[in-house]
C-alpha cells in the first residue's frame, strides 16, 4: 500500500521538484490549523451566529493574520528545518485546540496562564476524567491532517534546500505585513473594550488565538502592576462602589432574627433552580427540598457567579462577599492575601468555625486558603471513614455518609459556624446511570444522569435536614442552603431546552444559570418566597443582618432589605428586572417579553454595575485589606 503511494505521480513529481511540494505544504499548514480553530468556534457552541455572519467572518480572518505571523517566524528562525518546524508547530496548536476544546465544553472559558497554574496535577487527574467524556466523534478533524503533515515531512525534510538570509527576511516580513494588516483591518471593528471581563467574547470576534495572545498580555500586565500602589482613580472607584453599596443597605426586615444562634450553611454541588419544584413522570425531582421550601425563605432568583474556580468560587463568594478572579481560581492565584471573611467575623463572637468536606484537603488549594479566610477546623477526606463511594466516577465519599459522620465532629455545646460542601452530585453523572429514579425519555442521556444525581443528593439533604431536627439543632440554628454553579454546560443545552421546552437562546440561557438559596431562621412559622434577583456574593450580607453584625466589607447586598434587583455574572453578563446584557455578544433583552432592546440605553448603567467587578479586582489583586490592615 505505501509502495503504490510512494509510486504516484504526485509523489515522483514532488520529490522531483520539492519547491512545488514545499508550498503545498506551507498551504495545507495554514488552512489545516484554520479549519480546526473554526471548527473550535462551533464545536464548543461559543458562537451561536450562522456560519457566514459577520462575527464569523471576522474570526476567520483574524485568526488566518494571526497564523501568517506565526509562518513568519518560522520562515525566518529556521532554514533547512522550516519542514520540521511547521510539523511541530502544527501538532503544538493541535494539542492547544484540543486542550481549549475539551476545556471550553466543560467550564465555558478559554485556558488562559492563571487557569494553566491553577490546575495541579491532583485536579488534572480528576478533572482529566471529567473532560473525557466530553470528547465528540468529530474532534476527529484535529488529527485528520496528521497522515498529510507526516507524509509531506518524510519527503520534504531532506530535499528542500538552503535559503539565504537576505531572502528568507524578506518572505517573512511579507508574511508577517500581510498579516498584521489583515488583523489591523479586523481589530478595529471590534469591541475591544469588552474583552477584559470576557475571553469567550474575543475569542468569539478574533478568534482563540487572539483571546490566548490578549489574555497573556493582561497577565503580564496584572504581575507587573502588582506592587504598584492604588492610583487616585482605583481609590476613588473603590470609595464611589462602596459608598453606593452603603447606601443600598437599608431597611432592617429579619434584622438580627438569628443573633447568637449556631449557622449551618450546605453549599450543595450542581443544584440548579429549574429542577426545584419539578416532576418528571409524575416524581418529584427533589421532595425534600421541595418540602424544605415549605418551612424557610426560598429565594428562587439567585444566580451564580462563579468562574474558572467553580466550586472553590462558590464557597468564595459566600464566604467574602467579593467576586472570583475572570480567569483561574482565586483559591491557588490569591490564597496568601487577606480576607474579611465571615469565618472571621463569627470568630470573632466566639464561634468555633468548621469546614467540612469530604475530599482530598489540597484539592482547590482548600488547605492553604481556609487558613486565610479565617476557618479552624477543616474537616476533609482524611477525617472520614470512605464506607461509602458514590458519585464522581465511585471514587467520593457519598453525601450521605459524609453528613452522618459530620455530626460527630462538631462540637455543638459552643456556639459554630459550619461550611459543610457536598460532592454527590458532580459531573460527570454516569454515575447515577442506574440509580433507581424514573427519569423516562431521559434515560441514559446527560440530563437523565443529572436529575438521577440531583435526586440522590436531595435524599441526602432530607436526611441531614431531619437529623438537624433530631438533634435539635433545626431551631437552633440559622440554617443556609444553596447550589454552586450550573450542572449543565453549554453543550448539553439543546437536552436541557427540549426538557424544558424553551427556545435556545443567549438570554434564556442566561437565566436558567439559577441557584437555589434557601435560608431557614431559628422557629421560623411562615414560609416566604423571596424573588429579588440576586447572586452568591449577596448571601453573606444578608446572614449577617440576620445574625445581627455588620459587615462593611461586601460588595453584595441583603436580599431581604433591598429594592434593587440585579445580579452580575463573573464574565460581564448582568440581569436586572428590566433587562438581560449578555456580555459575550453585547445584546441587551427585555427581561419579561425577551425582545430585543438598543443597548445606548443601557450602557450607563451597565457600566456602572460592571465597576463592581473591577473594585473586586482592585481589592484582590492589589492585597487592599492588607494594606489597610
Ligand atoms: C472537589 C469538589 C469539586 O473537592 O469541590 O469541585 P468542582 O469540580 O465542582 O469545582
Ligand atoms: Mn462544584
Amino acid at each position: 500500500m505505501l509502495k503504490v503511494i510512494k509510486d504516484t505521480k504526485f509523489i515522483k513529481d514532488i520529490k522531483d521538484n520539492p519547491h512545488y511540494g514545499e508550498v503545498f505544504y506551507w498551504i495545507f499548514f495554514i488552512f489545516s490549523i484554520l479549519i480546526k480553530c473554526i471548527y473550535f468556534q462551533f464545536t464548543t457552541h461559543i458562537n451561536s451566529e450562522p456560519y457566514f455572519s459577520f462575527t464569523n467572518l471576522m474570526m476567520t480572518i483574524s485568526t488566518f493574520a494571526i497564523i501568517l505571523m506565526i509562518c513568519a517566524i518560522i520562515a525566518l528562525i529556521f532554514n533547512k528545518k522550516r519542514i520540521k518546524a511547521l510539523f511541530i508547530t502544527n501538532i503544538l496548536l493541535t494539542i492547544l485546540l484540543i486542550a481549549d476544546t475539551n476545556f471550553f465544553r466543560y467550564y465555558y472559558d478559554v485556558i488562559t496562564i492563571p487557569v494553566f497554574n491553577s490546575l495541579d496535577s491532583r485536579i488534572m487527574n480528576s478533572v482529566n476524567q471529567s473532560i473525557s467524556s466530553l470528547i465528540n466523534v468529530t474532534d476527529i478533524i484535529f488529527i485528520i491532517d496528521f497522515p498529510v503533515m507526516l507524509a509531506g515531512l518524510i519527503i520534504l525534510n531532506k530535499r528542500v534546500g538552503e535559503i539565504h538570509f537576505y531572502k528568507r527576511t524578506v518572505r517573512s516580513l511579507v508574511l508577517f505585513l500581510v498579516g498584521v494588516l489583515t488583523f489591523l483591518t479586523v481589530y478595529g471593528k471590534a469591541e475591544i473594550t469588552a474583552f477584559a471581563y470576557s475571553n469567550n467574547y474575543s475569542a468569539q470576534n478574533l478568534g482563540v488565538f487572539y483571546s490566548h495572545f490578549y489574555s497573556t498580555k493582561l497577565f503580564i500586565r496584572e504581575k507587573m502592576s502588582e506592587d504598584e500602589d492604588i492610583t487616585d482613580e482605583e481609590k476613588e472607584l473603590i470609595e464611589n462602589v462602596f459608598e453606593s453599596k452603603n447606601q443600598e443597605r437599608s431597611g432592617g426586615n429579619y434584622t438580627g432574627i438569628a443573633e447568637g444562634k449556631n449557622l449551618i450553611i450546605v453549599q450543595m454541588e450542581a443544584i440548579q433552580s429549574f429542577i426545584i419544584g419539578r416532576t418528571i413522570n409524575g416524581k418529584e425531582i427533589t421532595p425534600n427540598l421541595n418540602k424544605f421550601i415549605n418551612e424557610c425563605l426560598y429565594f428562587d432568583n439567585i444566580y451564580y457567579q462563579t468562574a474558572g474556580g467553580n466550586t472553590s468560587d462558590a464557597e468564595f463568594l459566600c464566604n467574602t462577599s467579593l467576586y472570583p478572579m475572570a480567569e483561574g481560581a482565586v483559591y491557588y492565584r490569591f490564597y496568601e492575601n487577606t480576607y474579611h471573611s465571615l469565618p472571621q467575623a463569627l470568630k470573632e463572637k466566639g464561634y468555633d468555625t468548621y469546614s467540612l468536606h469530604a475530599y482530598e484537603d489540597v484539592f482547590w488549594n482548600r488547605n492553604e486558603m481556609y487558613k486565610s479566610i479565617g476557618f479552624d477546623n477543616f474537616i476533609s477526606a482524611k477525617d472520614y471513614q470512605m464506607d461509602d463511594l458514590v458519585g464522581w466516577h465511585g471514587e467520593a465519599l457519598s453525601d450521605m455518609s459524609f453528613f452522618r459522620q459530620s455530626f460527630d465532629k462538631i462540637d455543638t455545646k459552643n456556639p459554630f459556624y459550619s461550611f459543610f460542601v457536598t460532592l454527590s452530585c458532580h459531573h460527570p453523572f454516569d454515575y447515577f446511570e442506574d440509580y433507581d429514579f424514573d427519569v423516562g425519555e431521559l434515560q441514559g442521556t446527560y440530563l437523565g444522569n443529572y436529575i438521577k444525581a440531583a435526586h440522590y443528593a436531595d435524599e441526602c439533604m432530607g436526611y441531614f435536614i431531619d437529623e438537624l431536627k433530631k438533634r435539635d439543632l433545626f431551631d437552633d440554628s440559622l440554617l443556609v442552603l444553596y447550589g454552586d454553579h450550573k450542572a449543565i454546560p453549554i453543550v448539553n443545552a439543546e437536552e436541557l431546552y427540549e426538557f424544558l421546552g424553551l427556545e435556545e437562546r443567549e438570554d434564556i440561557w442566561a437565566k436558567l444559570q439559577k441557584v437555589p438559596l434557601m435560608i431557614k431562621y431559628p422557629n421560623q412559622e411562615t414560609p416566604e418566597v423571596i424573588s429579588n434577583i440576586g447572586g452568591q456574593i449577596d448571601i453573606l450580607p444578608t446572614i449577617s443582618n440576620m445574625m445581627g453584625f455588620d459587615f462593611p466589607y461586601a460588595l453584595g447586598k441583603d436580599l431581604l432589605n433591598t429594592d434593587k434587583q440585579y445580579a452580575i455574572f463573573r464574565n460581564g453578563t448582568v440581569v436586572t428586572d428590566k433587562y438581560v446584557y449578555i456580555n459575550c455578544s453585547r445584546n441587551v433583552y427585555d427581561y419579561e417579553d425577551e425582545t430585543m432592546l438598543d443597548l445606548e440605553l443601557f450602557e450607563e448603567e451597565i457600566s456602572s454595575y460592571l465597576k463592581e467587578l473591577e473594585v473586586s479586582d482592585i481589592i484582590i489583586t492589589k492585597d487592599l485589606f492588607k494594606r489597610l490592615n
